[in-house]
């Protein structure tokens, strides 16, 4: 069994992008350019863009701050819901700090709920997501999307044009082609890396904040991985998993890690940071950009939408595209959405594409290493 103890150097200036943006992201306030703060993958990140403000994915992934929250907070409440208002009350991520502006969406209750506690330390706006995708939904999300327009006019006196968001549109499916194009290097059978290196780099495009360099580097990197592949296989053929669930990272890390410490490699993540908020693109066509926006970021398939057959069709996809052998349902603990959600997906693995499933509730804290690592051991060893 191979232990993955460090990164290849290929990986390392992604997986130093979160600390480096630390630095940026002072300088950039420093040139009094707009921050805003962001939770989640429906946030359409075109209307910011369109006015010149940085994007910032606020920490939540972490234990550090959840003894602090749960002083305001219930316990048994989701542990990223907790980590990221302890941040906030802890001002420990340096992201909240610089943050002018928090945008949320009403996704699960445990969230909007805590924003209106959130919006006591910083101010917090935020957008009603309907649960359902239908053309009501359509409708009012796309007048959210217009309402957030018109917020961010009036808190920073600036004027957002629809010209300026048809060319963040642009610029930022870009972004998705190149991070798409990255990712699919899973494909390859063996693998030319291993999931803890395609997580580190799709983590680390969020904290690049000169988006216009963001293809550049993914191609970049995308071509170093594929020479070294062609020069030689690194890694011999493995069962073959998909990671789905609640997003995943930092603490919840720990799953990729026990997954491949235990014989096996990641190909693919569907979940938020992964192929979720990736794989469509905004309609470059659609001369109504809002329209175009709400189309696109209404279909991610959350387990906060009722139904939520868009995940379903994903994971059909990559299932087949990526040879997937298994897939693992990470699941946060206290997240009933995903939860719930859990025996839809399990029923579409075995049942439609008669793969191997398992479902693995955990939280952030370390405790729960030597089980997890028991579970997957189990599981990759009948794949
Ligand atoms: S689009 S996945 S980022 S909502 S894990 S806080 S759902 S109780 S994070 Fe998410 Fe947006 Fe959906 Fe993606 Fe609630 Fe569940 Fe916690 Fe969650």
């Amino acid at each position: 069994m191979k232990l993955q103890t460090e990164l290849p150097a290929v990986f390392e200036e992604f997986a130093e992008a979160r600390r480096n943006g630390f630095l940026a992201v002072k300088k950039i306030k420093d040139q009094n350019v707009p921050v805003i703060g962001v939770f989640c993958g429906y946030f359409p990140q075109e209307v910011a863009m369109a006015m010149g403000a940085a994007i910032v994915g606020l920490c939540a992934f972490s234990d550090e701050t959840i003894a602090e929250a749960e002083k305001d907070l219930p316990r048994n409440l989701c542990p990223l819901i907790k980590s990221s208002y302890g941040f906030g009350k802890t001002d420990k991520c340096p992201y909240f700090y610089f943050s002018d502006l928090v945008v949320g969406e009403t996704t699960c209750d445990g969230k909007k709920k805590m924003y209106e506690y959130l919006g006591e330390i910083k101010p917090v706006y935020v957008m009603e997501l309907p649960n359902c995708q239908s053309e009501e939904g359509l409708k009012l999300w796309k007048k959210e999307i217009i309402r957030l327009k018109e917020t961010l006019e009036k808190k920073f006196g600036v004027t957002i044009t629809e010209e300026a968001i048809k060319e963040a549109i642009v610029v930022k499916n870009k972004e998705r082609k190149a991070l798409k194009e990255f990712y699919q290097l899973s494909k390859y059978d063996p693998v030319p890396m291993l999931g803890q290196d395609l997580y580190k780099v799709m983590m680390g495009t969020g904290f690049e904040f000169n988006r216009v360099l963001i293809p550049e580097k993914l191609d970049d990197i995308r071509k170093k991985v594929l020479a070294e592949y062609k020069e030689e296989k690194k890694y011999s053929k493995k069962p073959r998993i998909l990671i789905t669930g609640c997003p995943i990272g930092g603490a919840t890390e720990k799953v990729i890690k026990a997954i491949e410490d235990n014989g096996a490699v990641v190909v693919a993540f569907e979940s938020c940071g992964g192929a979720k908020t990736v794989e469509d693109l905004v309609d470059e066509s659609n001369p109504d950009v809002y329209e175009a926006l709400a189309e696109k970021y209404l279909a991610i398939g959350c387990s906060c939408m009722t139904p939520n057959p868009n995940r379903i069709k994903l994971l059909d996809r990559m299932i087949d595209e990526y040879q997937v052998d298994g897939v693992v349902d990470m699941i946060l603990t206290a997240c009933h959405t995903y939860n719930v959600e859990t025996l839809s997906i399990k029923r579409f693995v075995n049942d439609k594409k008669e793969k191997s499933y398992i479902s693995l509730e955990t939280d952030f804290s370390t405790s729960d290493i030597g089980q997890i690592n028991t579970r997957m051991a189990a599981f990759i060893e009948m794949l």
